[in-house]
């Protein structure tokens, strides 16, 4: 239950129910990984969506089996844009089926080609919303303590290829809007922000969603906001907001009359009613990310090689990752050995983003040597775990998964001596997900 908030879900028997560790945790050989019983039952997940208000949700959607208007948008869709509207700040909205074809189809209206440069350290998405198009993603590097592109790197990564700049804000904290802005003008490029993290984030007092020719939203499900599957584009461009909205419905700009090529994009009334519902929780969901943010700091504070990425208290934030960086200097182990002491004991904390767009095929073999340029991207990517948090893990569950990190670093170095660097991380148990299936399309 979130403080003064309306009861959310209960979290079902599904979720994963912490059983005690059994005996001292002074004996290495209470971990899982050495032979111990696992922490939790169940696999606790990074990612678990969030559910608003069950009832309002299967009201909505027997209205929408009631008036029979399934997608092509229907009511509930333009509801749920101009509700972002309102909320961003934003003159138009344009919600689709998820954020990638989002990004391809606002990347395609803005003219983009030649090169467009990205940060490699973000979901392979971003990178894959362009190489899609045959536009080659030419990857900078971050600044390491934002995460986010640096400008400085984006100014010399500049050819009379580049045709514009795709910034990520990472962890719902904006880039450096001011200066990617500053060099757009300066050198004549389109500006786009993917902000699948920052729904609902501001970046110096302003919400993000206003910022360069377009932004995009994600609320897949596992978003704070989810609408199942779901993207968004904002942008106060009218002519951009006016193309964009016939590409995503094949071009049609009228009944029998395509102006252009355009794909299917749109979001169904199912995804919308449930990004309504959701936006009704928005609040009741970032309180409680922000109470579990605290619990994490509090439980972890002082521990060596252990930091959390911080929020500038002035800016709204949905707290919607817990972005721990283990500096295996200090901690004793890498971050990579802590992983994988907690995916034994079913704590299934995630690599975001390791190991960078351009160490995943096509990019790896398309840019063998891009790790030179690279290096902050690569550091980075090895030190940052994802921890749970959402509505589904309660103040308990974060005791217990603080309580593994806090035993992992006091035997930080016995630990690492015997796991050895080669360790493969065990499988978090049979309803394990996220391996992807190798790539058999060698023709993007
Ligand atoms: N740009 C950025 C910066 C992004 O982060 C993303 C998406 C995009 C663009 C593209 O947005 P979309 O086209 O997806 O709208 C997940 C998501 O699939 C992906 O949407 C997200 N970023 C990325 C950060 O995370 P995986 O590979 O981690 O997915 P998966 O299946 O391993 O799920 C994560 C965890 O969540 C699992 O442990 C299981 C749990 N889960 C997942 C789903 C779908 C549930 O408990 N219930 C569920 O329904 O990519």
């Amino acid at each position: 239950m979130i403080p003064g908030g309306r009861a959310l879900e209960q979290v079902s028997i599904t979720e994963p129910i912490p059983v005690p560790l059994p005996g001292q945790r002074d004996s290495l050989a209470d971990l899982a990984l050495f032979g111990g019983t696992p922490a939790f039952a169940d696999t606790l997940h990074v990612g678990r969506p969030n559910i608003g208000d069950r009832e309002r949700l299967m009201q909505r959607f027997n209205q929408m089996l009631d008036t029979r208007w399934l997608s092509n948008g229907g009511p509930f869709v333009r509801e749920f844009e101009r509700r972002i509207c309102e909320l961003v700040g934003v003159k138009h909205c344009v919600v689709m089926c998820n954020a990638t074809v989002a990004l391809e189809i606002v990347i395609r209206a803005l003219g983009l080609k030649g090169e467009v440069i990205v940060p490699s350290f973000t979901f392979v998405a971003t990178a894959h919303a362009l190489q899609w198009q045959k536009i080659t993603p030419v990857f900078c590097d971050i600044d390491p303590d934002t995460h986010t592109l640096d400008p400085r790197k984006v100014e010399r990564m500049i050819t009379p290829r580049t045709t514009g700049i795709l910034g990520v804000h990472l962890w719902g904290r904006g880039c450096d809007v001011e200066a990617l802005a500053s060099i757009a003008r300066r050198r004549d490029l389109r500006l786009l922000f993917d902000a699948a993290h920052a729904f609902g984030c501001t970046h110096n007092g302003r919400m993000i969603g206003g910022f360069g020719d377009a932004e995009v939203f994600s609320f897949h499900a596992t978003k704070f906001l989810n609408s199942f599957e779901g993207g968004a584009v904002v942008t106060n461009d009218d002519e951009l907001a006016r193309k964009i909205r016939l590409m995503k419905n094949f071009g049609f700009r009228a009944y029998d009359d395509v102006g252009y090529i355009g794909i299917n994009g749109k979001m169904s009334e199912a995804s919308a009613a449930m990004g309504l519902t959701s936006l009704e929780s928005m609040d009741e969901f970032i309180a409680v990310n922000l109470v579990n943010y605290h619990a994490y700091r509090e439980e972890l504070a002082g521990l060596p090689g252990v930091s959390l990425i911080g929020y500038d208290p002035a800016e709204r934030s949905s707290y919607q990752y817990v972005i721990a960086e283990i500096d295996e200097a200090q901690a004793g182990l890498s971050r990579d050995q802590l992983m994988a002491v907690l995916h034994a004991e079913r704590v299934l904390a995630r690599r975001y983003f390791y190991p960078g767009a351009h160490r995943m095929e096509p990019y790896r073999s398309y840019f063998p040597n891009a790790d030179l340029l690279l290096p902050h991207t690569r550091r980075v990517g090895e030190q940052v775990l994802s921890l749970p948090t959402g509505t589904a893990v309660d103040r308990e569950t974060i005791a217990r998964v603080c309580e593994i990190i806090r035993f992992a670093i006091a035997h930080g170095r016995e630990i690492a001596a015997r796991v050895g660097r080669a360790a493969e991380v065990p499988e978090a148990g049979d309803d394990a997900t996220g391996a992807p299936s190798p790539l058999d399309d060698d023709d993007v």
